[in-house]
């Protein structure tokens, strides 16, 4: 899918979680992208780490946690140091939509993420009747949500890749800019 590998010096790291309830897509939707390879998942008990640089400027270190009611306990406790949210639904699952949206309230209620840009993935775009990205939009009230923070709701595909190179492209942008107005913040701090 076209990633860049590069040892470049100058490239900056970035620390993105990648959350949702269980068989939302996230390790299919990981792979992909890594890998540009359909695999057959297993539900993740723990998490997978990978690296992915879609520009040299800037290499993703993905954390992809296990989305299981017993594992959404953890999440809190991967927050520290992020530096974007990438937050998977399963647009099909209509009847855990809800469920998907409060365990989404609640992580970002979480002071290490506090102003950290997130992308939701309208991920299963592919199957009939999903729901698109504007009723996801609608039905999460993101606007709301995420108020204090950059967003973005992408549709995509984990299996074809469809909107993933532009979800992922859509979080770097705002991660760049998250991690600059930091920046800004500390050197306005060290020189008053
Ligand atoms: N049709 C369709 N199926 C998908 C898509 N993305 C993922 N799946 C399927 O959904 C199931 C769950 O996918 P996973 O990637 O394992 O889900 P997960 O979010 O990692 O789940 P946990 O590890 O349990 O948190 C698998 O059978 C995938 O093949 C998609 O875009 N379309
Ligand atoms: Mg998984």
């Amino acid at each position: 899918m076209g990633l860049l590998s590069s040892k470049n010096p100058q490239t900056k790291q970035a620390r993105i979680l990648l959350l949702g309830l269980d068989s939302a897509g996230k390790s299919t939707l990981l792979y992909k992208l890594k890998l540009a390879k359909d695999i057959t998942t297993i539900p993740t008990i723990g998490f997978n780490v990978e690296m992915i640089e879609l520009e040299k400027s800037l290499s993703l270190t993905v954390w992809d946690i296990g989305g299981q009611e017993k594992m959404r306990t953890v999440w809190e406790h991967y927050c520290e140091n992020t530096d974007g949210l990438m937050y998977v639904v399963d647009s099909t699952d209509k009847q855990r939509l809800e469920d998907s949206r409060r365990e989404l309230k609640h992580i970002l209620k979480n002071e290490h993420i506090k102003n950290v840009p997130i992308v939701l993935l309208a991920n299963k775009q592919d199957v009939p009747g999903a729901l698109s990205a504007e009723d996801i939009t609608r039905i999460f009230r993101v606007k709301k949500l995420c108020s204090d923070r950059n967003w973005y709701v992408q549709p995509c595909c984990a299996i074809s890749g469809d909107g993933l190179m532009e979800g992922f492209r859509k979080l770097t942008g705002f991660v760049k800019s998250h991690m600059k107005s930091r920046g800004d913040t500390l050197a306005f701090f060290k020189q008053n």
